[in-house]
C-alpha cells in the first residue's frame, strides 16, 4: 500500500486523539469566525468550552437543512469572502439551494479525501479516468476531479451528457476507470451495445467508481456484468464537502469513512438520540477540517449504520453501510412507511426486470398518499407477447411486495427501455400529476 492508504490505516487510538482535537477546533473555529453558529450555539445555551472531549459533542445543536437554505447564500462563512475561491450548490428540488465555499486550503483537503476514496477503490496513477459527473455547481465533478489528478491518474473531464460521444472518447482513449452515477454506468452499457460495441471486448475500463445516488447489490452486479469491471460505491454531500466522505475498498463491504475529517453520529430520525453502533438511523456529520463554510452536526437525511469490527482489506476506519433511504424520501401510505430502497430489494429478485423502475405517486385532496403504482421495465429477455404470462408476473412481484412491505401497491411492466434515463442522478419517485 502506498501512501494514500496511510491516513486509512493508522492506529485507532491515535485516530481517537486526533479526531478529538480536530473536533474541539472546529467548534472554536466555527463560534468565533461563523455568526450563523455563534447566534445557533447563544440561542441553544451552549459554548464551545462545553464540548471538552468529543462524545461531548451531543451537546451542541444539530444543524438542518433547513437551517442552511435559510443562511443562503453566504451566512454560514467563517473567512471573509475574498478567501473563498471556489463555489458549490446543491440544486435540490425546492427552495433555495446549498451553497458550500471552499478556501485554498478546503479545496486541498476536499482533494486528498477524493484521492483517498479512489485509492481505495483501487485507482492508481496508471490509470485513466474519465469523469462523467457535471461540471459546475454539483460537487461530482469537479470533486472527482481534483481527487483524481491528486492521486495522478489521467484525468478525462468529459462531464455529463453526449453519450455516443463519451462511449466513443472511452474506447479510444483506452479508459480504465469509470466515474458516473450508477444509473449512468448502466445508461452507458445498454447505449453502448446500440452502437453496435460489446462493453466487455470493445473497451478497457477496470474499475467503475458510482456515487452521487444509491446503488443497489443487484444494480452493481449488473453493472459489473455488462462492463466486466469492479464496480466501487462512494458517498458524500455538498453539505459537508462533497464526494470523499466515504467510498468502498474492493472488498465491496461498506464504504470507509475518512474518520481524520469526519465525526459521524447515527441517530433516531424521530428524537434525534444516538443510536449505538450497528444499529441503523440518520447519519450526522461533523466535518472537522473546514475553516470556509463549517458545518456542525449536520442531519444528512440519509439513512444507514456503522458496521461493527474491521474490513477484510486491513484499512483501519470504520465503514458505513450503503444507504437504504432517506429520511424524506420516506413515503407513507395508508400509515406504511415506504422506501424506494425496499421495492428495488423485492423487484432485485425477478430476473424478468430490469434496474430500471420507478414509484409513481397518487394523492389525495388533502395531499395524502393515497396509491403507489410501481412502474418496472421488462429486460429485453423477459419481454413476452403473452399476455397472460405478464399478469402472472405483475401479480407475482405484487404479491412478494405485499409479504415484504405489508403494501400491495399497482405494479406495472414498462416495455424495455421505456423508462426515461439520464446522464446524472435519476428519479425514482415522481408525482401521478407530473406524468
Ligand atoms: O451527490 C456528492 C457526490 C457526488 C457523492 C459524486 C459521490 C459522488 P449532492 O448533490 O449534495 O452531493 O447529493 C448528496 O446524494 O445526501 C445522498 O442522499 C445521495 N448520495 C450521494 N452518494 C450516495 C451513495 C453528491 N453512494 C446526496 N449512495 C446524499 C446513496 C448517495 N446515496
Amino acid at each position: 500500500m502506498n501512501d494514500w492508504h496511510n491516513m486509512d490505516c493508522v492506529d485507532r487510538e491515535e485516530l481517537a486523539e486526533l479526531r478529538e482535537q480536530k473536533l474541539l477546533n472546529t467548534v472554536k473555529w466555527a463560534y468565533q469566525n461563523s455568526p450563523f453558529y455563534r447566534e445557533k450555539f447563544q440561542n441553544n445555551s451552549v459554548t464551545p468550552e462545553e464540548v471538552k472531549e468529543l462524545k461531548n459533542i451531543t451537546r451542541l445543536p444539530f444543524t438542518t437543512k433547513s437551517d442552511l437554505r435559510e443562511s443562503y447564500p453566504f451566512k454560514l462563512a467563517a473567512v471573509p469572502m475574498e478567501q473563498i475561491v471556489r463555489i458549490h450548490a446543491s440544486s435540490g428540488t425546492t427552495g433555495k439551494p446549498i451553497v458550500a465555499g471552499y478556501t485554498k486550503n478546503d479545496l486541498v483537503e476536499w482533494s486528498r479525501l477524493v484521492a483517498r476514496t479512489c485509492a481505495l477503490a483501487g485507482v492508481t496513477s496508471r490509470d485513466t479516468a474519465q469523469v462523467s459527473f457535471g461540471y459546475g455547481l454539483f460537487t461530482g465533478g469537479f470533486g472527482l476531479h481534483y481527487g483524481l489528478e491528486y492521486l495522478e491518474a489521467t484525468v478525462v473531464p468529459f462531464s455529463s451528457g453526449n453519450t455516443e460521444r463519451q462511449l466513443s472518447l472511452m474506447k479510444d482513449f483506452q479508459t480504465t476507470v469509470l466515474v458516473s452515477t450508477p444509473s449512468f454506468a448502466l445508461y452507458m452499457a445498454e447505449a453502448a451495445r446500440e452502437m453496435g460495441l460489446d462493453p466487455k471486448k470493445d473497451y478497457s475500463l477496470r474499475l467503475g467508481l458510482f456515487g452521487g445516488e444509491p446503488c443497489s447489490e443487484n444494480m452493481r452486479r449488473e453493472i459489473e456484468n455488462q462492463w466486466g469491471i469492479t464496480a466501487t460505491v462512494n458517498y458524500g454531500l455538498t453539505e459537508v464537502v462533497g464526494p470523499g466522505v466515504s467510498g468502498e475498498c474492493t472488498c465491496q463491504e461498506g464504504m470507509h469513512l475518512h474518520e481524520d475529517s469526519f465525526i459521524e453520529e447515527i441517530i433516531d430520525p424521530a428524537t434525534g438520540e444516538s443510536l449505538p453502533e450497528g444499529e441503523s438511523g440518520e447519519l450526522v456529520l461533523t466535518p472537522i477540517f473546514k475553516e470556509g463554510f463549517p458545518v456542525i452536526r449536520y442531519r444528512t437525511g440519509d439513512i444507514t449504520r456503522i458496521i461493527p469490527g474491521n474490513c477484510r482489506c486491513g484499512h483501519t476506519t470504520r465503514r458505513m453501510d450503503y444507504i437504504t433511504g432517506r429520511t424524506d424520501d420516506m413515503i407513507i401510505v395508508k400509515g406504511v412507511n415506504l422506501f424506494p430502497s425496499q421495492v428495488e430489494e423485492v423487484l432485485s429478485g425477478f430476473k424478468e426486470v430490469s434496474p430500471h423502475y420507478r414509484l409513481v405517486l397518487h394523492r389525495s385532496d388533502k395531499g395524502f398518499v393515497k396509491d403507489v403504482e410501481v412502474q418496472v421495465e421488462l429486460t429485453p429477455e423477459g419481454f413476452t407477447d403473452s399476455f397472460q404470462e405478464l399478469e402472472k408476473l405483475e401479480q407475482n412481484i405484487k404479491n412478494r411486495i405485499r409479504s415484504t412491505i405489508s403494501l400491495a401497491p399497482r405494479v406495472k411492466l414498462m416495455e424495455p427501455k421505456s423508462l426515461e434515463r439520464t446522464t446524472g442522478k435519476s428519479r425514482r419517485i415522481v408525482e401521478g400529476e407530473d406524468l
